[in-house]
């Protein structure tokens, strides 16, 4: 570890209510059998298990309006920011073990509360095969977890972009989407629309993770908090099965890593998303272990080249 860390809090969502398969309800569980608390530990961090939050089970229906399941999403994104707050209120730094990505809602809109409580610039890393920029009218699935950045910057169903108590709860200058591959026809005009800066595999082809890392994670200063929302499908499914959404061509093991520790350089990183996990289309837990290799990397271990006094 080359910087002092804040103590870690993990909580545990188990929901699939936002997906459009089941599984990821046994994410939180799959990372603590690969170990996150225990080698977190190890690098010298204090961490916090608090256990899983609660919420409605999966009723498993078609869309209402664009939406499938919105009072169960609403209901999960709640308790996920209400406990990501709390954490942040006790200056502790919250890991969300998911879940499907949209309770990266509830955690975000938390994360955002808290920095107009602190005084703080907010940065937000979107690690992602998708832009999660959907509205109901986009949508081709109606799956939640297709929509929480347009939620966040306001754009969605009142009771769930009002969970962080202003609306909108970011501003799209504040987003930096990485790895970007899938988006759907009319997302992908309102991305443009709202202005999200986004690196996506084209622009990482071309110029190197190195680069585009460099250009996400610029201007960011003392006074910022940084969060990363690490969507595991960002990763590419040779390597990361086990997700629903497997989109190909995504970013290699040492790209992976390279975004990870430059992140870490910053010493910035303040909370963190891990969503997307599904032990169901999983092998042996590979996926679960890679993610948290990653996070690893995400605070601070290091290679020997770089380990200086
Ligand atoms: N864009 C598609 C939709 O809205 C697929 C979204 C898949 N999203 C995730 N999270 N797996 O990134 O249905
Ligand atoms: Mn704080
Ligand atoms: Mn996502
Ligand atoms: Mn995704």
């Amino acid at each position: 570890m080359n910087t002092p860390h804040l103590p870690v809090s993990l909580i545990g969502a188990p929901t699939d209510i936002g997906a459009g398969s089941r599984g990821a309800s046994m994410g939180p569980e799959a990372l603590r059998v690969a170990q996150i608390g225990p080698i977190l530990q190890s690098h010298g961090l204090e961490v916090a298990d608090r256990g899983n939050l609660a919420g409605p089970s999966n009723p498993w229906l078609p869309p209402v309006d664009g939406y499938r399941h919105l009072a169960e999403v609403t209901a999960w994104n709640r308790a996920v920011h209400d406990a990501v707050h709390a954490e942040l209120a006790l200056g502790r730094l919250p890991i969300l073990l998911g879940g499907d990505h949209c309770l990266g809602l509830g955690s975000i809109s938390a994360v955002a509360r808290h920095c107009r409580e602190d005084g703080k610039k907010l940065r937000v890393l979107w690690l992602d095969a998708h832009a999660d920029f959907n509205t109901n009218v986009l949508t081709p699935s109606g799956n939640l977890h297709g929509m929480p950045v347009a939620c966040l910057c306001g754009h969605g169903p009142q009771q769930l972009i009002e969970i962080g108590g202003q609306v909108p709860a970011i501003s799209p200058k504040w987003v930096r989407q990485i790895g970007i591959r899938s988006v759907d026809a009319g997302e992908k005009r309102f991305v443009h629309q709202m202005g999200l800066e986004v690196f996506d595999m084209r622009f990482i082809d071309e110029h190197g993770m190195r680069h585009a890392m460099e250009l996400a994670l610029a201007t960011l200063d003392a006074n910022t908090h940084l969060h990363v929302s690490f969507d595991v499908d960002f990763l590419d499914p040779d390597i990361a099965p086990g997700v629903g959404t497997t989109v190909r061509g995504g970013p290699s093991y040492r790209e992976a890593q390279l975004c990870m520790e430059m992140i870490a350089d910053t010493g910035r990183l303040a909370s963190l998303d891990v969503m997307e996990l599904n032990p169901a289309l999983d092998v042996r837990n590979q996926t679960a272990e890679l993610a948290v290799d990653l996070i690893e990397s995400l605070f601070g271990k290091s290679t020997l080249m770089r380990d200086r006094g």
